[in-house]
């Protein structure tokens, strides 16, 4: 079985942010692409929508719980403001997505940009290397990859 057909049995779940979503849909667009690159079609897709960062990880948990996926990439964009708001809405971003990655042994990508400003944003909303939603699904696969081997080193040293 070549790389590609192995690949296009994955199941990717997306989650994405109607915060900011003119940036947010140029994330997905890339995701999209990268994954499409890779072999995987449009039925191995799951997409949510939730309203702002700060609700990524539990969309993502949901669909972590279900069993369903290889990998979920969460997308969205936080833009600070004069205000605290910034750090509390990334940082629990951040954290809640890393603990439904450690809670389901499953990869949970971090496409959420954290910038200064919309034009630091865009910058990195742009085409293929310069779209953070292209470089998390290129990411996501290698993870389901990486673990996929692990598994099979360990089961080899454990003489399985
Ligand atoms: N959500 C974002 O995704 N990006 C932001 O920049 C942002 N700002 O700046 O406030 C933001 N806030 C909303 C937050 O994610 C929640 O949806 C809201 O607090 C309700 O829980």
């Amino acid at each position: 079985m070549s790389g590609k057909e192995a690949r296009a049995a994955l199941r990717v779940g997306l989650v994405a942010s109607r915060f900011n979503q003119f940036i947010v849909d140029q994330l997905l667009a890339g995701a999209r692409e990268a994954l499409s690159r890779r072999g995987l079609s449009p039925a191995d897709l799951t997409l949510v929508w939730v309203p702002g960062a700060f609700e990524l990880p539990l969309a993502a948990e949901h669909m972590a719980r279900s069993g369903q996926f290889n990998a979920i990439i969460a997308l969205g964009a936080v833009i600070r403001g004069g205000t605290p708001h910034f750090d509390y809405v990334a940082g629990e971003c951040a954290a809640g997505l890393g603990r439904v990655a450690l809670d389901h042994g499953i990869p949970v990508m971090f496409g959420v940009l954290t910038t200064d400003t919309i034009e630091q944003a865009l910058e990195r909303a742009g085409n293929d290397a310069g779209n953070k939603g292209f470089d998390v699904a290129i990411a996501a696969l290698d993870m389901v990859e990486a673990l996929q081997d692990l598994a099979k080193e360990l089961g080899q040293a454990e003489g399985k």
